[in-house]
């Protein structure tokens, strides 16, 4: 659904979360030339007259004018045009939380003729239409509030507060000021001093590698905003549900002495240095007669293929079975994982050397003990090496996905600069490449902005932003 460019309709929804029962305060945004005379009709404000001055608060009731009946109590918020969030007058009424008093406010707002329902993204829409703020900011309001993380909070708001922006505009700035040069030549060569295509070439380069940089950035800067699904895989009794009890820190899964004990998937959100990790235990894998536990156990080679890592776990008392390793097989070779011997407490009493000889691989292997908590933080450390989230930490920008490719597009237009140069081509062939990076960069924060580009970016967004 295309959302039509800047409009001179008057959009209302309502921008808080609605949850039966909960939240104090709920907000209902009206924005657009209407919001106010909107707010003055449907809110009843006791005494004389007021103002509805900008950047005032005034206090009220929203009334159902055919009974007369006071749909709750609120206060209104206002904000006149420009100075508001999308550049038009806003008006806000902040009722009561929950579900029946904010939709009923909302149900009044909507009765107005002059006022519609707001589609999703359609207040960040037209503050980027209205150059209040531009689309890497737009998007990170969304990042920002389906952040699961600190950190993934932090990289949001670095893009809230123009980082991205200012960054690739400083490189589309650099990139425009070449092909000017290179323009003018192309123009009048004989009458400017000539340009040394070495020269050029580098600072181009330079851009690029910049930008390669962003890209590399963006990929660790991923993990942090969609987490990851890390899924717990063993065999019976191997002490999978004690691993996630107590990397959770809490006794969500149900652990017993019996094999089979975990007959279902279960889930746990966990934060691991500013990842947001999605913990799956599942039914300890063996060949098993119970109707219930192989329905489980095909669960849990679901999620042994599905996950984004795999934690394969045995049972240091006992030593590395041929079991384990018929299971490690199974691993599908594209899925990294993390092997770890648990109950490390009771080898020492089972005489088994540390690292067990039989464990035929090389890969990363840890030893742990459920029950202390020994080994937790190397188990939490080689987890994040895997993934490729260990320095997650230094990151200061991430790009999303959709800037992202564009980065790397623009790259690889100026990569192609090298054979351009090789080659001695004339001035008007590096234009070309110059100016496709010029142009997706611009894409990048809307400075070369387009309905589709708008229209993907929006529909993305959830009612009341
Ligand atoms: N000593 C010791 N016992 C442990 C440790 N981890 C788990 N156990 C015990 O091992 C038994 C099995 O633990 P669970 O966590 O239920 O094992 P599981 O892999 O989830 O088993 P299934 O759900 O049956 O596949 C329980 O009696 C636990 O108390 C450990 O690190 N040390
Ligand atoms: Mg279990």
């Amino acid at each position: 659904m295309v959302i039509p460019l800047p409009t001179d309709e008057t959009i209302a929804a309502i921008a808080t979360a609605i949850s039966p029962g909960q939240g104090g305060i709920a907000v209902v945004r009206i924005s657009g030339p209407k919001a106010l005379s909107i707010g003055k009709n449907i809110v009843y404000i006791a005494g004389k007259k007021p103002a509805w001055s900008s950047h005032t608060v005034l206090y009220g009731h929203v009334m159902n004018e055919e009974n007369n009946e006071r749909i709750d109590e609120v206060l209104v918020l206002i904000m006149k045009a420009p100075r508001s969030f999308t550049g038009e007058d806003i008006v806000e009424i902040h009722c009561h939380g929950g579900l029946i008093a904010v939709q009923r406010v909302l149900e009044r707002v909507l009765a107005h003729p002059e006022v519609r329902r707001a589609m999703p993204g359609e207040f960040s829409q037209r503050a980027v239409l209205n150059g209040r703020i531009d689309i890497t900011q737009a998007e990170a309001i969304n990042e920002l509030i389906g952040a699961r993380s600190k950190k993934a909070a932090q990289l949001a708001m670095a893009s809230l507060d123009g980082g991205i922006q200012r960054r690739i505009n400083a490189l589309r700035e650099t990139l425009i000021d070449q092909l000017s040069e290179l323009e003018a030549r192309v123009d009048f060569e004989d009458e400017l001093p000539p340009l040394n295509d070495s020269e050029i070439l580098n600072e181009l380069l330079k851009v690029r590698s910049d930008l390669l940089q962003l890209v590399e950035d963006a990929k660790r800067g991923a993990i942090v905003h969609q987490g990851l699904r890390v899924a717990l895989i063993g065999c019976p009794n191997v002490g999978k549900s004690s691993l996630l009890n107590r990397l959770s820190r809490r006794e969500r899964a149900i652990v017993t002495n019996l094999p089979g004990t975990t007959r279902d998937l279960l889930e746990s959100e966990i934060i691991l240095e500013g990842v947001p990790i999605t913990l799956i235990d599942t039914a300890g894998i063996r060949a098993t007669n119970d109707e219930i536990e192989k329905l489980g156990i095909a669960r849990s080679q679901e999620a042994l293929t599905s996950a984004d890592i795999v934690i394969m776990v045995f049972d240091l008392s006992i030593g590395w079975q041929k079991r384990d390793k018929e299971l490690l097989n199974q691993i599908p070779p594209e899925i990294p994982f993390l092997l770890i011997g648990n109950k490390a407490d009771l080898q020492d009493k089972s005489g088994l050397p540390k690292r067990n000889q039989n464990i035929e691989t090389k890969q990363a292997y840890v030893s742990v003990s459920a029950k202390t908590g020994e080994g937790e933080e190397a188990l939490a450390s080689s987890l994040l090496k895997i993934c490729g989230a260990y320095d997650t930490q230094g990151i200061q920008l991430a790009l999303n996905t959709r800037q992202r490719d564009l980065a790397s597009n623009a790259a690889s237009a100026l990569d192609r600069l090298k054979e351009v140069s090789t080659q001695k081509l004339p001035w008007d062939f590096w234009t070309i490449d110059l100016r496709e990076a010029i142009q997706i960069l611009g894409e990048i924060t809307g400075n070369e902005i387009t309905e589709t580009l708008l229209d993907r970016i929006f529909s993305r967004f959830c009612i009341g932003k």
